[in-house]
């Protein structure tokens, strides 16, 4: 049993719904020869929305309003729209195998899928606690959280919760929001994470003091280096505390784990070039097999504003930028230039908001108020006498697009002070 399609994207997340609209906006297929294949049962959306407004008390957003593309102001691709546009959505539906040589990918349900030309768009799985000799992740209280299903599950023990507590396992990305979406919810919250500071991979200590802050203020309790060892139960197997290596235990009605993610790459292992924990790809997005493809948190690709250092990115922006190049490149071939990517993270928690551009290395100066409700900071990044990030709470869009211009141009700074002095004015008179 089988289908043959002449372009398959594998995935149903926020690069496949950005691939679809590039192919539909480009046209070069015809009806019935491009599917997305997804283990998700709905067609692609945005994932930002899962930690954000899917989780606020007061009309939350719910699906169909965040399918792809409204993440970056543009159409909402609906079911309805795959059909308008002949693009076959194979949903609830999991490839268990590929055979890269023979060009086939074989479905949980026994169904082989060949194709042309392959797209991967897998994306990552959050890593489990088991990972980490912790047993017992699987509890109706404790929550993870990558997709709809888990949302919904998040959602669920919030509901049951209110007045209670949370322990919020991470100090990354879902940790930090995640926090602020159960405080919104009235519940009370300990994060536990192992570093001496909340966003270690991004934030400097200056930086996280203020949000750290700003949380503490919320009644968000900050229990900092150390890790959990195990978690206690009660006769139905709900976890009622948590107990941390430091010998505490935290009494919990539920439990957010946020401890990073793994890329799903495990289909293509001995089959494809792997770096950074990813699927290796060229300028063009393509594999070390000319027919394939990777795109999104899966792909590691070069970043020509870093001398071409290979680069694999968990950000919404990245995914929907390398998706499209991707079907740029195999659409028209002989125009595609190499991706040139400015790398840019975001968040958005409680009335705070911040962008990053660039990279976080060098060294750094910090300006601005730290120290308001609401707040207008910022940092740069300067390495080789030049600036190689830049990080902004607060700004508005004009604020944001000089600071990524002046990441962009690799900005010359020949005196620091001066810089620190002049803050965002540096970018903004550049
Ligand atoms: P995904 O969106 O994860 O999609 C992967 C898809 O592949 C899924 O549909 C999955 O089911 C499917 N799949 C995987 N394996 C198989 C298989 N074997 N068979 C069939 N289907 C398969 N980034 C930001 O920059 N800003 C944010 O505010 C932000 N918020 C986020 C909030 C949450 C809760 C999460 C989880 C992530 C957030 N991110 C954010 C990161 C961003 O969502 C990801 O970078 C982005 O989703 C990556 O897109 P992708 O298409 O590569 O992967
Ligand atoms: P992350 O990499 O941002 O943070 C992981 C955190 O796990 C670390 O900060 C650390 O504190 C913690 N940790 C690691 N080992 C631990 C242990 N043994 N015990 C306790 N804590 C431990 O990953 P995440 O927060 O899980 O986010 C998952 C993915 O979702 C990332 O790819 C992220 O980029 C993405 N995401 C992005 C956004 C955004 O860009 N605004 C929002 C949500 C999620
Ligand atoms: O990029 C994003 C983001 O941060 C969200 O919350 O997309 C979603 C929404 O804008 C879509 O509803």
């Amino acid at each position: 049993m089988g289908r043959a399609f002449v372009y398959v994207v594998l995935g149903g997340g926020v690069a496949a719904g950005y691939a679809a609209l590039e192919f539909a906006r480009r046209g070069g297929y015809s009806r019935g020869e491009l599917c997305i294949i997804s283990e998700e049962a709905v067609a692609p959306y945005e994932r930002p929305a899962l930690s954000k407004g899917y989780l606020l008390p007061e009309d939350p957003s719910r699906l169909p309003k965040f399918h792809t593309c409204v993440g970056a102001n543009d159409e909402l691709l609906t079911t309805k729209w795959y059909k308008e546009q002949g693009i076959e959505l194979v949903l609830g539906t999991r490839v268990i195998s590929a055979d890269v040589r023979r060009k086939t990918l074989l479905t949980a349900t026994g169904e082989t899928i060949s194709y042309k030309t392959l797209i991967i768009a897998t994306g990552a799985r959050a890593l489990k606690l088991e990972e980490f000799g912790i047993s017992g992740s699987d509890a109706a209280n404790i929550c993870y959280l990558r997709n709809l299903e888990d949302a919904d599950k998040l959602v669920n023990a919030m509901s049951s919760c209110s007045g209670g507590n949370a322990v919020v396992i991470g100090g990354g990305y879902i940790g930090m929001e995640c926090a602020a979406a159960l405080v919104t919810n009235k519940i009370k919250v300990t994060m536990v994470f192992p570093e001496k500071h909340c966003m270690g991979r991004l934030f400097t200590e200056k930086i996280a003091e203020y949000y750290e802050s700003y949380y503490t203020l919320k009644g968000v309790t900050f229990t900092k280096g150390t890790v959990l060892t195990s978690f206690e139960k009660d006769s139905t197997g709900k976890v009622t505390s948590v107990i941390l290596k430091d010998g505490n235990h935290l009494p919990a009605d539920m439990v957010v784990v946020g401890i990073g993610i793994r890329a799903n790459t495990s289909l293509f292992e001995g089959q494809l070039l792997m770096e950074k924990g990813g699927i290796k790809v060229n300028g063009q997005m393509q594999t070390s097999d000319s027919s394939v493809y990777a795109v999104g948190d899966v792909a590691a690709f070069p970043i020509k504003l870093f001398d071409g250092d290979i680069r694999r990115l968990e950000h919404v922006d990245s995914a929907r930028r390398t998706a499209r190049h991707a079907v740029a490149a195999i659409l028209e071939p002989s125009k595609s230039r190499d991706v040139d990517y400015l790398p840019f993270f975001y968040s958005r928690v409680f009335t705070l908001s911040w962008q990053f551009y660039g990279d976080n290395v060098g060294e750094v100066i910090h300006y601005g108020d730290f120290t308001s409700n609401s707040p207008r900071f910022g940092a740069y990044w300067v390495s080789k006498g030049q600036i190689t990030g830049a990080f902004l709470e607060g700004g508005d869009r004009d604020d944001y697009e000089a600071l990524s211009v002046v990441v962009w141009r690799k900005t010359k700074v020949s005196d620091m002070s001066e810089l620190e002095r002049q803050g965002l004015a540096f970018a903004i008179q550049e």
